[in-house]
């Protein structure tokens, strides 16, 4: 049976000794292991991650106590060394990814010897997932310590469904092309069939750096890679809300907060809870309650900001720094305002038990979640769904990415210091209905949006994308099924076929100019031609005199300018009667203009088209303008019998009345039985000869799988191949 495999750095239990050098497991707390709980418990299914020890030479039998303990609780351990986890982990993942990723890039560093070692360890977790899977299994991999897996699996198991949640920020194109491997990067995450953002602008930024640095476009989100649709989506984290909502109630928590409020004082209390990390904006929050103290002076003594920080990546420069920032920043302030009895900041530099954590957000009267960048950010959740009696004021940066769903908050720039001061006065004003509404509208949200809900959501996503790519029309041709057209090729007693010519025979050129035929291909059509029975019609959008200069010594016949122009064997060149061309001196202009804003973009004239090319022109640009023309041509070329068509870098403008199907009839149609066609083609206007043919023809497309023909491969050389395997019969 299938199984669900969920991949993530750390295991959802930490694995430490404790003084006596025992081993202890200590499960994790955090909302991903509770969702994804319910998900690898179950049968066969399993975790891949580091379980956060490190074995050497000498410990062998306690790795080996882990390795049996976790087994049998459906996780995997992948063990990493020191060196490893100072390369991959402090190194290339939080050094070098975690800055650039929230928009930290001078703190990034390009090491070779970090990126090296982010290579061998994602191999060493693709392995561990190699060392279970089986070829139809889910795999589903967290974050961005582990880009490169996704396609390192893919290369293995082809088929299998792989998923990607990526849970930090996606930066925009400008920011992520400072990497030195970002091409690397972005192959590796599209080995996925499934790759999910916290937000809409994540997953924007994520396309715009693929169609950039990938040279891949997207429709709605969809990608085709390697002739696997790729979905791109964002699915919003949630929290285990139950679990907090209960937790706020436990008669353990309301005893911790009696405990806490006799000795804080009847005052009002803001709380701030992060881990230590320079995105949370920690310093930029104390300056804030800084200048809030000067600013409204009758708040001294009266109000008190709780912050709770917990130590992390402490091995990294930054973070040390940063740790001595926050200590400063806190004595200077409680030195400059602090009183005998009033504090202005309780400072925690520790984590707490989860009763503790819920007792503040139950006291606290306004949540102060103010970072400079975070993915989602679930401590404001947290906040909201503990706030049995719905009152409280949630500060919410417009940074994080849990400002898209909770625009009840407070929405602060919070490089905008003093918006955040008087939004802090405005929390503190508010009067009680107003924050009661507020609150539950965004209870209400985050109720629904759980953690359950996500990972459902992700998962079903998956099982999706995967049946929509099997039961696509389109089939990749393996061996067995070339071999079968070769066999009815041979058998049949009347051969034709149609072939589309540029990225169908030859390689898309960006200069049309070089796409001339070679030997190898000219070889192939004479042997085609020489065969009995046996018609070959090269179908292009091209004009009649580059196809009769490039082919026309051999024996095939042409459809050119996508049907306008016809040539059977041993007759001229004909062309469609009575065709209207007064189109032209309306549409011209309109290309003109848009020629003469768009740098290395022109356009050709065909004798019944108009085709505005922008394969010279920059990356994106050509595709905007391309999109422009289109709307500003759909209403007139409705009303002008014209149709619109988008290829390869090219948008072309052509009478209605002419298409490739249309023009395949010539052939098709003689009722002659026993005749065996094949029809091959690239692009968007070889889908209409493909619904041209009749029911037993053989249709294949060239690069990705959705099309109408029934089969597809991956490009002009397995074309030629099979050409040429037909013409060898
Ligand atoms: C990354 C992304 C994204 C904090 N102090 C204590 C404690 N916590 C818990 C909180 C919360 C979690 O830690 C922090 O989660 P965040 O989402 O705020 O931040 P990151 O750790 O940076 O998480 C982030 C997330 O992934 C999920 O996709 O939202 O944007 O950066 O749950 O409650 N828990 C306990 N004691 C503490 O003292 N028990």
């Amino acid at each position: 049976m299938a199984r669900t495999i969920i991949v993530s750095n750390r295991l959802p239990v930490k694995v430490q000794r404790d003084d006596n050098g025992d081993l202890q497991y200590k499960p994790s707390e955090g909302g991903l292991a509770t969702g994804l709980g319910s998900i690898y418990k179950k049968g066969d299914n399993v975790w891949v991650g580091w379980p956060g020890l490190y074995f050497n030479d000498k410990n062998k039998e306690s790795k080996k106590e882990v390795t049996e303990r976790l087994s049998s609780e459906n996780m995997e351990p992948v063990y990493l060394s020191e060196s490893e986890i100072k390369l991959f982990y402090e190194g290339f993942s939080n050094e070098t990814l975690w800055p650039t990723f929230h928009y930290f890039n001078q703190y990034a560093l390009y090491k070779r010897s970090y990126y090296e070692a982010y290579k061998k360890v994602n191999q060493k977790f693709c392995d561990a997932v190699l060392e279970l899977a089986n070829p139809d299994d889910t795999i589903w991999i967290h974050d961005y310590q582990l880009m490169l897996v996704p396609d390192m699996i893919r290369e293995k198991l082809p088929d299998a469904s792989i998923g990607f949640f990526l849970h930090i920020p996606f930066p925009s194109f400008e920011v992520f092309r400072l990497l030195p491997w970002r091409r690397e990067l972005l192959d590796g995450v599209l080995g996925s069939d499934l790759v999910g953002f916290h937000t809409y602008d994540d997953m924007r930024h994520f396309l715009s750096a693929v169609s950039r640095i990938c040279y891949i476009g997207n429709q709605q989100g969809q990608i085709t890679k390697d002739r696997r649709t790729i979905v791109i989506d964002s699915f919003p984290i949630g929290i285990d809300y139950d679990k907090y909502a209960n937790s706020s109630s436990a008669p353990s928590t309301l005893s911790k907060e009696v405990r806490f409020r006799t000795s804080i004082g009847d005052q009002k209390l803001m709380l701030s809870i992060d881990r230590l990390d320079y995105s949370k904006g920690i310093p930029a929050r104390l300056e804030i309650f800084d200048i809030f103290l000067s600013k409204y002076p009758e708040y001294q003594g009266k109000v008190s900001l709780i912050m709770v920080v917990v130590p992390s990546r402490d091995n990294v420069e930054k973070y040390k720094d940063l740790k001595e920032e926050v200590d400063l920043l806190v004595g200077r302030i409680n030195g400059k305002y602090g009183s005998m009895n009033w504090t202005p900041i309780h400072y925690f530099y520790r984590s707490f038990p989860l009763e503790d954590l819920s007792a503040f957000y139950r006291m606290a009267d306004v949540a102060l979640v103010t970072p400079m960048r975070d993915g989602m950010n679930l401590v404001c959740k947290e906040y909201v769904a503990s706030k049995l009696d719905k009152r409280g004021v949630l500060i919410l940066s417009e940074m994080a990415g849990a400002s898209k769903e909770l625009s009840e908050a407070l929405i602060v720039n919070p490089n905008d210091k003093h918006q955040v001061v008087d939004a802090i006065y405005k929390a503190l004003k508010m009067p009680v209905d107003e924050q009661e509404k507020h609150m539950a509208f965004m209870q209400k949200t985050i109720k629904k949006f759980n953690i359950h809900h996500w990972v459902k959501l992700f998962l079903d996503r998956l099982d999706n994308v995967k049946e929509r790519q099997k039961t696509m029309g389109t089939k990749v041709m393996d061996t067995k099924m070339r071999d079968d057209i070769i066999t009815d090729f041979k058998t049949s007693d009347k051969r034709l076929l149609f072939l589309d010519y540029d990225g169908t025979l030859v390689p898309f050129n960006s200069d049309p100019q070089e796409a001339k035929p070679d030997k190898e291909l000219i070889d192939i059509l004479h042997k085609l031609t020489s065969l009995d029975n046996t018609n070959v019609v090269i179908i292009s959008g091209r004009d009649k005199n580059t196809l009769q200069n490039w082919l026309g010594d051999i024996d095939v016949e042409f459809v050119g300018e996508h049907g306008v122009w016809l040539k059977m064997r041993d007759e001229d060149w004909k062309t469609i009667d009575n065709l209207d061309n007064s189109w032209k001196d309306e549409i011209r202009p309109i290309l003109e203009m848009y020629s003469d804003k768009t740098p290395r973009s022109f356009i050709e004239e065909k004798d019944y088209s108009l085709v505005w090319h922008y394969r010279q022109v920059e990356t994106g640009l050509g595709e905007l303008r391309a999109r422009e023309i289109i709307s500003h041509l759909k209403y007139l070329s409705s009303n002008m019998n014209l149709e619109v068509l988008e290829g390869n870098k090219v948008v072309e403008i052509k009478n209605l009345e002419v298409n490739k199907g249309k023009a395949t009839t010539r052939w098709i149609g003689s009722g002659k039985k026993n005749k065996f066609i094949l029809a091959v083609g690239d692009d968007w206007t070889d889908e209409d000869t493909f619904k041209a043919m009749p029911k037993g023809a053989c249709t294949v497309k060239v690069g990705d799988l959705k099309s109408a023909a029934k089969y597809s491969v991956k490009d002009h050389e397995a074309v030629r191949e099979l050409l040429g395997m037909m013409a060898d019969s």
